[in-house]
């Protein structure tokens, strides 16, 4: 029997999917959605939001402007004039500054001006959607999709948001046609799922699993829309692309001919949350044959490398004209349930495994089933528009919407291109250089963008409850994530910027990951503190890294 492709990052219990797929049975978290039903009040803090810095390079040319009538001997060496101006680039000798040079030319008497040809920066902002789970409002049962920022996606948008020439096939489960928000970001999609005893939604492309339309999300979901979530790309048509049945499995020859349906119709980027083992002796011909004449039209291939937490081969992902992509979790390490090993190209958040599920860890994106006229309601299996979940399949829609933002930038690139920025300008994480775990790094959309000035503090602070009555909750909790045990003080001030308290850890009391300390509400004689704001800053001795919230105490 044919063994049937699984989403990654499925719910998957039927009863087929189980018995071939049973030497990976023991590794059951890694098919399961980790849901949540019922997130507490804190699930709506901030996380951390990375700050723009200007990057400084050296200049390599001196621009000078000649008094009227100077001898033009002086300027024998230039580069040529800047355009327009009767402005000359001169070429810094070796040895010296570019301000050491500027100020000989100054000095000379034929001389107007010197300058060194600075450097300048793309001014990189941050961007905040309205859609209303992309950040939370205070207080409030709101998610967050602290994934985007992660990447820098929050800044990237500053530059470039996506462009609805970048057309993206998700080929998948389907996506839902109408959903709110993903509906005007649609393209004609096709149904191609040639399996006895199953029958697809009538309509082209229409999701009947809930797969594809979180993968879809993810990629380019309607932004500031003032709905829902919002994409990686802003811009973009998704074209959904129906190869998988109703639990999320179908055979290589539909998938092959899925990918070669949406190369005609015009895909950029094919998206591939999906894969299985290696069987036989050879990878599968089929798929090889589909991805060469995609790779043939310069259309892009991104793969999810499976969430087997081994090193097992996977297909599509292991074929090396595939970009395949592994999952970070939120500290930027391998999730635990990635699959590893030499042919894994990068990674990209998925969502941490090794927990329940929450909005802190697991991918937030729209979602379909049968109970979707819910709304507004997020986790379990009765999740409606929207829903959390985890898993390489989500790390890889996150590289799709990525890669359709880089090529809106740079129209002219070819898939080579585009694969290379990516994994040059990504984070190198875990063992130092590119590694059989995360590859070439976790990607970063604004660096991919050209803009490396982006400071990467390695500190996300919250707290909670917020506000906090010393009465009825006792503490506080202040949690901060590091990515790896730091030397941590913390120092509570009033609004007038008085101390109220403060605690240092030292390394050994700290972790990699997630840390709590609780405060009291009490100053440092031991008095419950008024009512009012107050500001906590945590310092790490990484540097400049800090963060300073603010507390809320309510009685
Ligand atoms: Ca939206
Ligand atoms: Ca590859
Ligand atoms: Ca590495």
């Amino acid at each position: 029997m044919r063994r049937p492709y699984v989403p990654w990052g499925h719910i998957s219990d039927f009863e087929e999917v189980k018995n071939s797929m049973k030497y990976l049975t023991s590794l059951v978290p890694i098919f399961i959605w980790l849901i949540l039903f019922s997130l507490p009040a804190w699930a709506s803090e901030p996380i951390l939001v990375p700050r723009a810095q200007p990057k400084t390079r050296q200049a390599t040319e001196i621009l000078i402007k000649l008094k009227p009538g100077a001898d033009r001997k002086i300027i024998a060496q230039s580069r040529g004039q800047v355009r327009g101006l009767e402005i000359e680039r001169m070429p810094i000798p070796a040895g010296q500054t570019p301000n050491f040079s500027a100020g000989r030319w100054q000095r000379k008497t034929e001389v107007a001006w010197a300058q060194p040809n600075y450097w300048r920066y793309a001014l990189a902002t941050e961007v905040v959607p309205d859609d209303p789970y992309y950040r939370p409002e205070r207080n409030q049962r709101q998610y967050q999709q602290w994934y985007l920022p992660k990447i820098n996606a929050n800044f990237a948008w500053s530059i470039c948001k996506g462009n609805d020439g970048i057309v993206i096939a998700v080929v998948d489960s389907g996506v839902d046609l109408d959903h709110p928000d993903l509906k005007d970001r649609l393209v004609q999609g096709v149904t191609i799922v040639n399996q006895e005893n199953y029958t697809p939604p009538s309509r082209s492309g229409m999701d009947d699993n809930g797969h594809g339309t979180h993968v879809a999300g993810i990629i380019a979901a309607m932004t500031n829309n003032n709905l829902g979530i919002s994409g990686c790309s802003w811009a973009g048509r998704i074209m959904p692309i129906k190869v998988l049945n109703k639990e999320g499995e179908g055979t290589d020859a539909d998938i092959a001919a899925g990918i070669t349906w949406a190369v005609d119709a015009g895909a950029r980027i094919i998206n591939l949350s999906l894969g299985g083992p290696l069987e036989g002796e050879n990878p599968p011909q089929v798929l090889q044959a589909a991805i060469d004449y995609a790779y043939g039209h310069n259309c892009l291939v991104i793969a999810a490398t499976g969430n087997s937490g081994d090193n097992v081969k996977h297909y599509p992902a292991a074929f090396p004209r595939v970009l395949a992509i592994a999952a970070t979790n939120p500290w930027d390490q391998r999730a635990s349930y990635s699959t590893f090993g030499p042919d894994i190209d990068i990674a990209a958040p998925g969502g941490a495994g090794e927990e329940a599920f929450s909005k802190e860890t697991g991918i937030l994106s729209t979602y379909w089933n049968e109970n979707s006229w819910i709304t507004d309601f997020i986790g379990g299996s009765e999740a409606g528009e929207y829903a959390i979940t985890a898993g390489t399949s989500m790390a890889a829609a996150l590289v799709s919407g990525a890669a359709a933002v880089i090529w809106a930038y740079h129209n002219e690139w070819t898939v080579d291109q585009i694969e290379n920025q990516l994994k040059s300008t990504a984070l190198d994480i875990g063992p130092a250089g590119a590694d059989e775990e995360t590859g070439s790094g976790r990607i970063d959309l604004l660096a991919a963008l050209g803009n490396p000035s982006v400071e990467r503090p390695d500190l996300t602070v919250y707290n909670y409850p917020n506000p906090f009555n010393p009465d009825q909750d006792r503490v506080t909790q202040i949690v901060f994530l590091l990515g790896e045990p730091r030397k941590v003080d913390i120092r509570i001030y009033d609004v007038s910027r008085d101390l109220v308290w403060e605690r240092s850890f030292s390394v050994s009391e700290t972790v990699a990951g997630k840390n709590i300390k609780a405060w009291d509400g009490r100053n440092g004689a031991g008095e419950v503190v008024a009512n009012g704001a107050y500001f906590f800053r945590i310092t790490t001795d990484n540097g400049p890294a800090s963060q300073t919230k603010v507390i809320a105490v309510l009685r």
